[in-house]
């Protein structure tokens, strides 16, 4: 058997986040465990994007104005958000596993409190932002640095690291399988799974 939970991923763009989560998710299901993973692709792009209506009549970019960007105050209502809806998976049973920089130490200590003591796991994915520029996967990066983003995490917006995460993940050093591995091993140690 196995308890519900949040494994609340935390780290830069490009860290390996969702990588992480979504190899874990697979190892999760092999095993029999139920757990569901949310991230950019499920939140920011559906439960968090503009109104529909807006969308299907004017396109996903007019949209998207209408729904949360990454100032300080949408972010923070991005991480109430989604650590509402975790919570609620972790009370139905389910392992989840959430991918977001959520770079404001306040915003993840907010949705730990909600939860019961024990049930939010704080992953912190610690890739130097040196490899996650040289991987910059969407070219990013490259775009903040020539002032085409502008408030890009770890450029010119903050990343307040973790202070004392249940898990630190190096993910420069380690493959995303041996990182998962090091999940797994955690859940059993703390008797989650
Ligand atoms: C950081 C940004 C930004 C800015 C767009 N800063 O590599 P990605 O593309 O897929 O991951 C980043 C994602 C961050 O969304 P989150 O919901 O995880 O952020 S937060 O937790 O802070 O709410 C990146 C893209 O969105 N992106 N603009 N300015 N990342």
């Amino acid at each position: 058997g196995h308890k519900g939970c949040v494994l609340w991923f935390t780290g830069l763009s490009g860290s390996g986040k969702s990588t992480i989560a979504n190899t874990l998710d697979h190892r999760l299901h092999q095993l029999g465990i139920h757990s569901a993973v949310l991230d950019g692709d499920n939140v920011r792009h559906a439960l968090n994007a503009g109104p529909a209506m807006l969308r299907d009549v004017h396109g996903e970019e007019f949209a998207q104005r209408f729904g949360l960007g990454f100032s300080a105050i949408d972010r923070e209502e991005n991480i109430r958000r989604i650590g509402a809806v975790a919570h609620l998976f972790a009370q139905a049973g389910i392992i989840a596993l959430t991918a977001f920089i959520s770079p404001y130490r306040a915003d993840r200590e907010r949705v730990r409190r909600a939860m019961p003591e024990g049930d939010f796991i704080e992953v912190f994915v610690d890739t130097p932002i040196e490899i996650c520029e040289t991987r910059d996967p969407k070219g990013l990066y490259k775009k903040a640095r020539a002032g085409e983003i502008k408030g890009f995490t770890g450029i010119d917006d903050p990343y307040e690291e973790p202070t004392a995460p249940e898990l630190q993940l190096h993910a420069g050093r380690s493959s995303p399988d041996v990182l998962a591995d090091e999940v797994i091993a955690y859940l059993r140690s703390s008797g989650i799974i």
